[in-house]
């Protein structure tokens, strides 16, 4: 499965089942029972396995059942002509609204609603005692409960509405970090605006037109980012997305909260799934107020496709990529083992102590490939052997 570039929907966890099967839905409709029924009258048991594996067939390709109708013919042999072409498939529904959903990677998707023509957030800031591992109890701050602030995925062009909700007791603004937008919106307080004072709430609104990776954080000194008000900011482009499997991201920080990756520290950060072979994009973002860290990924090489949102010109491949304060790398990584190879900040004050590994360290569990999956054809076998029985026999006839 390849993630399309104008994918609405989260993206991080495709299922791991192939789901390559064929599944022709209307063999249970009764109304093609009674065709079945009909038909079987007219020309007969072995007409009628005919008849239906060439509806079958039309049916795979059209993917509609009032097609069926025109599929039981006099005469078996034209039933594709006589099939009408295949309608234009109905164009997709507007989406309305988005809930909030668990990427799978250690962040969570951000919910919305569409209101007129706006996408309308509510980011909601609060205090929250946050467990960064076992017995790692940290005075955080949380953006609709969680750390990090949930993902904000969007799409090139959308109009933004953001809602923010300062429930802490502390003044606050959030800063949309690579956007491109009206000065105002900016998000710096005392400069482009009044501080967002406890118990009140300040709107945002502009319009996504920087896309790729990118991230919000409180603008409200390096603190109040540290303990947690920092989260992904995605826009998806119109066009020419970077392909991919799978879509995580990785925020890591390192202020009040110690060395976390999406907030968390090791073992208690989220491990990643993939299938050797598969693309699996890993956004990293530098949320960290005060220091650089040095991502290294075991097994080979990735790419480095995309820096601070923008697709590099010349992708290059690499084991180690240094994330400075502020920056975001995409990385692109074909896994080619399997086993459970470790994603970590090869600053080992950042990713060990004399007890072992902790901080900035996370695993992508890497299964095996998913097997290639021949689409079986009824009726048809390379060999007589393996003709099923009760099929026909299209040399003899029989
Ligand atoms: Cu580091």
């Amino acid at each position: 499965m390849s993630i399309g570039s104008s994918n609405h929907q989260p993206s991080g966890s495709p299922s791991d089942s192939p789901s390559d099967s064929i599944d022709i839905t209307p063999l249970s409709d009764p109304g093609r029972r009674r065709h079945a029924r009909t038909a079987r009258r007219a020309f007969g048991p072995r007409r009628i396995r005919n008849t239906a594996l060439t509806a079958a067939l039309a049916l795979v390709a059209l993917g509609s059942l009032p097609a069926l109708v025109h599929l039981v013919p006099e005469d078996n042999s034209q039933a594709v002509a006589q099939a009408p072409a295949a309608p234009a498939a109905a164009p997709l529904a507007p989406q309305t609204s988005q809930e909030a959903v668990d990427l799978g990677d250690g962040t969570t998707l951000a919910a919305w609603e569409l209101v007129g023509d706006q996408k309308v957030f509510t980011l909601t800031l609060a205090p929250k005692k946050h467990t960064t591992t076992d017995g790692m109890i940290k005075d955080g701050l949380s953006v609709n409960g969680t750390i990090p602030a949930p993902t904000i995925r969007v799409n090139e062009g959308d109009k933004l509405k953001l809602i923010v909700d300062n429930k802490m007791k502390e003044g606050s603004a959030i800063h949309w970090h690579g956007m491109d937008l009206p000065n105002e919106q900016d998000g710096v307080p005392g400069i482009t605006q009044r501080t967002i004072r406890p118990g009140t709430q300040h709107i945002y609104e502009w319009t996504a037109i920087s896309t790729g990776t990118h991230w919000y954080h409180s603008h409200m000194g390096g603190d109040q980012e540290g303990r947690g008000v920092f989260g992904a900011l995605i826009v998806v482009p119109a066009v020419n997305d970077i392909p991919s499997d799978r879509d995580y991201t990785l925020i890591f920080s390192d202020g009040a909260l110690g060395f976390v990756i999406n907030g968390k520290s090791f073992p208690s950060t989220t491990r990643l799934a993939a299938r050797v072979g598969e693309r699996v994009r890993i956004r990293l973002i530098g949320a960290g107020p005060e220091m650089i860290h040095s991502v290294h990924l075991h097994l080979g090489f990735f790419e480095v496709v995309a820096q601070d949102g923008n697709r590099l010109p010349q992708p290059f491949k690499a084991d180690t990529q240094l994330l400075g304060v502020g920056q975001t790398f995409d990385i692109v990584w074909v896994p080619t083992r399997t086993g459970a190879w470790m994603l970590h900040c090869h600053i080992f004050s950042h990713s060990e102590t004399s007890a072992g590994m902790t901080g900035m360290v996370t695993l992508v569990d890497v299964a095996e490939a998913n097997p290639v999956t021949v689409p079986h054809v009824p009726g048809v076998g390379d060999t007589e052997a393996a003709r099923p029985a009760g099929r026909i026999d299209f040399e003899s006839g029989v």
